[in-house]
């Protein structure tokens, strides 16, 4: 290993888990049936105006009903692990109360096919579906106690099969881009006091749902979560550069990954927001820093610093006009960000494991006589994946990787028109082809290296 400069390649750990994702209403379809309740996504999905071209989940990829042939494109390429989403609403229809047998059993279903094809479930319980019928959504704080009866839920039911669960996918996404960008469902434009409360909900539903789960699944269940963390990439490797990432890293994550790893909101971010710091309860950060088992990380876009002498201590450099970028505008491109938010996340909280939830890229996909070749995607994925082996290589604890996505799917405020997956998905007729990419992924697991 030694021979191969950093990030250029070599083998991975013998046990290095190979994975893909999804989630639920990207890929399900099948909004109405067996007693589904609505969800936040179906309303916001039908308002015109909101996603391209009006598209909506309501037939995606049709996994609800196609999910043994989803089983059979993960064997094909040899993965080990999937990383699924439950739609909450398929199981508590109105978010509390009354479960819907037929949601679970849907499930069971799912997860028993995986088993038997020798596929190990990660399964996310909160991927931004919320129950429509939750008052006042996540500006609610009832909203993460529900969370709780939920997740408790699921796991008497599944962890006799699951021994992975993610809490919640993606808190920045789901509270900034649905109530202060008012992107993403439900669609607000809220003050900063009531975004920051919103995002207190969202740490405690996702501490409650740690409690839930080692209250009610099997004794050594692990459970972590999926976490879009903002990453920095030190522009040259010194020390000061170095220790200029990692303060960035954890103050610009202050109300989300850094509250869960250290029980409190640090100073620096509640002197920025002063009076519009979120209302914390006695006993809230206690339960939101509640022990982990491992911290899974969703990295896409890069951002580079540099140390300053004035404070905070470091710069944020602005991506230029001339940065790269792939299909989706906000996705730049800057592999270096996976070895750096790996190194970060360990350096400032040492979680007992570390996997990569998501990772991955859109591309111009074209079928072209039946074959879709998706180099651009390939050599993403290739960039990525020799930094991650380069964390892998210096002994940080990095345990698995999960490819975003299995599959094209419904990319939420872009509708079908940006693909992600590793295979290309006809929306018309909903046949699933394996590109290139799929190929390649392949050989890179059943190599276990980069070569
Ligand atoms: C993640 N951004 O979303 C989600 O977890 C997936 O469901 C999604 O399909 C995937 O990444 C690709 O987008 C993101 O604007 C959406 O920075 C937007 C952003 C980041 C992640």
């Amino acid at each position: 290993a030694g021979a191969q400069p950093a990030g250029n390649g070599g083998p991975f750990p013998p046990d290095f888990l190979w994975g893909c994702a999804t989630a639920s209403y990207q890929i399900e379809g099948a909004v109405k049936e067996d007693g589904r309740g609505e969800t936040n996504w179906d309303v916001f999905a039908h308002t015109p105006g909101r996603v391209a071209n009006g598209d909506t989940g309501d037939v995606a990829c049709d996994s609800y009903h196609r999910y043994q042939e989803d089983t059979q494109l993960l064997k094909a390429m040899g993965v080990k692990a999937y990383r699924m989403s439950l739609a909450w609403s398929r199981i508590v229809p109105e978010g509390r109360g009354q479960e819907n047998p037929k949601g679970l059993d849907h499930y069971d279903r799912v997860i028993d096919d995986l088993l038997a094809n020798g596929i190990t479930p990660y399964v996310t319980l909160f991927h931004w579906d919320l129950p429509q019928a939750l008052p006042g959504g996540w500006q609610n704080r009832d909203t993460a106690y529900a969370f709780a009866d939920y997740a408790a839920l699921v796991a008497r039911r599944l962890s006799d099969r699951v021994s992975h669960f993610m809490t919640v996918n993606e808190l920045r996404c789901f509270t900034d881009l649905g109530h202060m960008q008012g992107i993403h469902a439900p669609g607000l434009k809220l003050p900063p006091a009531q975004v920051n409360q919103v995002r207190h909900h969202g740490v405690l539903a996702h501490g409650l749902g740690v409690q839930a789960i080692r209250a009610h699944a099997r004794r050594g269940t692990q459970v972590g979560l999926a976490d879009n963390t903002s990453f920095f990439v030190p522009v040259i490797e010194t020390e000061a550069h170095i220790a200029a990432a990692r303060k960035a890293t954890r103050e610009v994550n202050a109300m989300f990954l850094t509250a869960i790893m250290e029980g409190r909101y640090i100073d620096s971010y509640l002197e920025a927001e002063g009076a519009n710091a979120p209302k914390v309860q006695d006993g809230d950060m206690k339960v939101i820093s509640s022990p982990v088992d491992f911290v899974a990380l969703n990295v896409y876009t890069p951002s580079y610093v540099r140390a300053d002498d004035a404070a905070p201590g470091y710069v944020v450099l602005p991506h230029q006009p001339s940065s790269p970028r792939m299909a989706s505008p906000w996705l730049y491109v800057g592999p270096e960000v996976a070895y750096w938010g790996v190194r970060c996340v360990h350096d400032l909280w040492q979680p007992k494991a570390l996997y990569i939830s998501e990772n991955g890229c859109s591309a111009d996909d074209q079928m072209v006589d039946g074959r879709v070749d998706d180099p651009d995607r390939v050599m993403y994925l290739r960039n990525y994946l020799g930094q991650f082996q380069r964390a892998t290589r210096e002994g940080l604890p990095l345990k698995g990787y999960f490819l975003w996505s299995l599959m094209d799917n419904y990319e939420w405020a872009d509708g079908y028109g940006k693909r992600f997956g590793v295979h290309y998905v006809d929306f018309a007729t909903l046949k699933r082809t394996p590109k290139l990419s799929a190929q390649w992924y392949g050989e890179l697991i059943r190599r276990n290296a980069l070569v």
